[in-house]
């Protein structure tokens, strides 16, 4: 269950770490794998060397990534829009796109066109920096390369357009017919061992369990699961507005408490608990500070104190000593969609209880546990068989404890290439039965919208979830379901069709807990949520087709004048959002750096685990920055030597200089894993005696800018703005 408060990461894998062993070209944008996700890199490496795949890696820094790539592209950070829609434009341009899967299983194509229109290579070098001959040049390898798989991380998601980054390599790989294959796909590496399983059982503010969201019709369905009174339900809020009403995002929380921004609640928020996050980790940490001071009460769930309890001036602590993942067991969910069991290793040590000791005690005491541990005898196994009961939208329903717990015991018995059983209890099962897993017999779907298998034995259409029909706004109108003679083997229908509802009456596949309706659509070869296109239009968001807009602190003021962010957002997640009216051109004048942030493979999150270990402080034991050579030399600074780093908020850092060609001249990279510092003093005195790290360090996130997301509310921790000094 670690870190299960968090759940910054966007999307899940079509394919799977494996699949990527069959890929002809690997396009890596805003990942360092290398540090970030070492154990994957083996099957990177795989196909480069194997297959002979080039390695596109796509980062403002030379990564330790970046030293295995065959194609290093140095990109502005914040422009990826820009440069994927460029890629788009280049490749359609010179008729490279695959036309027929288009035809068959794309919507919105001509639409999404004309828009990318604009980026044409020259276009696209103004705005990214990277040359327009290397925009043709990366355009030319993935057109020559086919499948390729395209990998995404944090440096995609953490920036006010991060969701138009990730639709824009959704649409690359469908106009390079790169879906629903083995060797393609968007293959998204997400965080902790477990933030998939974490965003599936949706510990976010604006969704129930499994993606149902919190309209009336998802309380009801999540009612009957955990067999609880719907008018029960809703007399625990402050009114029925509040039961629908997305709430506060972990990114701006604290605005609940100190309001700078104006937030669309009824009360201020007065106490907070922080289960399994380091708090050191939010963007605009200063603020938060603030709002740590101001609370009557603080609880903190976790093996160690971390940050939070020392940065609290007040005596409104508690902490709760959680035991970790080796002294519990459990389901957990990989970056794949893959399931498996997490057996115990240890008792839990010292005076730690596990966490659903913790959750069970508090449940008991808040007067509830008569309603919530109905369907609960055996924890956790009786937890994930209710899960598994109710996750009808994404499949989970076939993965029961028992099911998963074989698959862990037997994994020898599972192919390394195609993840599938070769004999043994599990045969023709894929490991950890991906998601969706549709019956008790299902085998898992490893490869998402793959036409190629029949659905029963793994295959999928796209989903059919945004009606039959759409007028674009040129008036276009058009037929949302797949083509005729798209199908998947065994189909009853040979085409399109939509969702299965009304099987058993007043109930769809995901409502109808009988599972029936998921049942039927699988005798007759269907899948039970349709077999549509996908859409390269999302009418349901601000900018239908992604494009460019300057970071809300940017360092071009002509290009904030050509693509200015969005209208200010009044009620996201309940606090006013600013984006127009914090884009302020000059910034740039006083604040001349762009400030990126990430990781280091030795350090973790917000390190209160790994600063905590001696032997990974003693490796990495300093804060530090980036800080180019060039750079470097014209401000006077030394590597080693203590430096300032102000935000355009009043935060300021004491760290040491790296100084290091991995950045170019106008860049400023920090690793966001240090705490115990706040800006020049140390708050070591504060952490209970004995719980003091090894290593402690400024929080990069006292000087990452203000800045979210349009949809995710995400912080832009990756396209800030910043002055450097020498201290
Ligand atoms: N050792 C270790 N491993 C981890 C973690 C850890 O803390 N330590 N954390 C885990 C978690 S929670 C996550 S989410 C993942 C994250 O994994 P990654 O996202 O791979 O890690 P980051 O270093 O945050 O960011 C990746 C890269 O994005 C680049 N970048 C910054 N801005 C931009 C931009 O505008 N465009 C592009 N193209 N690139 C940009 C950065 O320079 C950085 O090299 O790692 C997981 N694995
Ligand atoms: N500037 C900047 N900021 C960032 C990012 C960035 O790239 N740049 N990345 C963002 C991302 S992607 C993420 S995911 C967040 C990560 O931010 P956090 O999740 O806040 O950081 P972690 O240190 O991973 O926090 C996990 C906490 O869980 C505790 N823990 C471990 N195991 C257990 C357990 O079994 N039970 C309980 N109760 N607790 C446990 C650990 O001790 C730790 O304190 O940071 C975000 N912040
Ligand atoms: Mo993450």
């Amino acid at each position: 269950m670690a870190g299960v408060a968090n759940t910054w990461g966007y999307g899940a894998m079509t394919n799977s770490m494996n699949d990527i062993r069959h890929s002809k070209c690997i396009f890596m944008l805003g990942s360092n794998a290398a540090e970030a996700h070492p154990v994957a890199m083996q099957h990177i490496l795989y196909a480069k060397e194997v297959n002979n795949a080039p390695l596109i890696v796509v980062d403002p820094r030379f990564t330790k990534l970046a030293a295995k790539a065959t194609d290093y592209v140095r990109i502005r950070p914040g422009t990826d829009t820009a440069f994927v829609m460029g890629l788009v434009n280049e490749i359609v341009t010179n008729g490279w796109h695959d036309k027929d899967f288009i035809q068959k299983r794309v919507a919105g194509f001509p639409e999404m066109c004309e828009k990318a229109s604009h980026y044409t290579p020259e276009v696209v070098e103004d705005i990214t920096g990277i040359p327009a001959s290397e925009v043709k040049r990366i355009a030319r390898i993935l057109a020559t390369h086919r499948p390729g798989t395209v990998i995404w991380c944090m440096g995609a998601t953490q920036h006010s357009i991060g969701s138009s980054n990730t639709r824009a390599l959704c649409i690359l790989q469908l106009v390079l017919g790169n879906m629903g294959v083995s060797g393609g796909g968007t293959n998204i590496f997400r965080g902790h061992d477990n933030v998939q399983g974490a965003t599936d059982m949706c510990v976010l503010s604006h969704s129930l369990p499994a993606y149902y969201g919190i309209k009336d019709g998802s309380w009801k369905h999540w009612c009957r699961v955990w067999d609880v009174d719907y008018e029960w339900m809703k007399s625990r809020f402050h009114s029925k507005e509040y039961m629908n009403k997305k709430g506060f995002t972990l990114a701006r929380w604290y605005q609940g408490v100190i309001q700078e921004d104006k937030i669309n609640q009824y009360t201020p928020i007065k106490a907070v608990v922080f289960w399994g996050c380091a708090s050191n980790s939010q963007s605009q940490y200063h603020k938060l500070k603030k709002a740590l001071d101001l609370l009557d009460l603080v609880v903190i769930i976790d093996p160690f104190p971390t940050m939070t309890a020392a940065a609290c001036a007040k005596d409104n602590v508690y902490l709760l000593p959680s035991s970790s993942q080796y002294e519990t067991e459990g389901s957990v969910t990989s970056s794949s969609r893959q399931i498996q069991w997490r057996f115990k290793v240890v008792d839990p040590v010292h005076d730690s209880k596990d966490d659903y000791w913790i959750m069970n005690e508090m449940v008991k005491r808040f007067g509830f546990h008569d309603k919530f541990y109905k369907n609960i005898k055996k924890i956790p196994d009786d937890i994930t068989r209710e899960l598994c009961k109710g996750s009808l939208t994404i499949g989970y329903n076939g993965a029961l404890p028992e099911r998963i717990k074989k698959h862990t015991l037997n994994w020898e018995t599972f192919d390394v290439d195609t993840l599938k059983a070769r004999g043994g209890p599990c045969d023709g099962e894929y490991y950890g039965l991906p998601w969706p897993c549709w019956t008790e017999t299902h085998p898992g779907t490893p490869i998402l919208y793959d036409i190629s298998k029949p659905v029963a034995k793994g295959g999928l259409p796209f989903r059919a979830r945004f009606g039959t029909e759409h007028t674009y706004w040129n008036g276009r109108k058009e037929n949302l379901l797949a083509a005729e003679g798209v199908y998947n083997p065994g189909s009853e229908v040979k085409g399109g069709y939509p969702e299965f509802k009304n099987i058993v009456p007043g109930t769809n596949w995901k409502t109808d807990l009988s599972q029936k309706t998921i049942k039927e659509a699988i005798k007759r070869g269907m899948a039970p949520f349709g077999n549509a296109r996908a859409r390269c239009v999302c009418w349901n968001f601000p900018d239908q087709v992604p494009v460019h807009r300057e970071p809300l602190h940017s360092p071009r003021p002509d290009l904030v004048a050509k693509y200015p962010t969005y209208p200010d957002k009044k009620d996201q997640y309940r606090v006013y959002t600013r984006f127009k009216s914090e884009q302020r051109p000059e910034l740039v004048k006083k604040f001349p750096y762009v400030l990126i942030t990430g990781r280091m493979v030795e350090h973790m999150g917000g390190g209160a685990e790994t600063r905590s270990n001696k032997y990974l402080a003693e490796l990495k034991p300093h804060m530090y920055a980036e800080i180019n050579v060039r750079l470097a030399n014209n401000l006077g600074i030394r590597n080693g030597d203590m430096i300032w780093i102000e935000s355009p908020e009043q935060g300021r850092i004491k760290v040491m200089a790296k100084v290091t060609d991995r950045v170019d001249e106008k860049t400023i990279f920090l690793p966001f894993h240090f705490g115990g510092m706040f800006m020049g003093k140390s708050l070591e005195a504060n952490y209970p005696k004995g719980t003091e790290p090894y290593a402690i360090g400024e929080p990069a996130n006292i000087v990452t800018n203000y800045g979210y997301d349009i949809i995710t509310q995400i912080q832009g921790t990756k396209e800030g703005l910043c002055q450097v000094s020498k201290a």
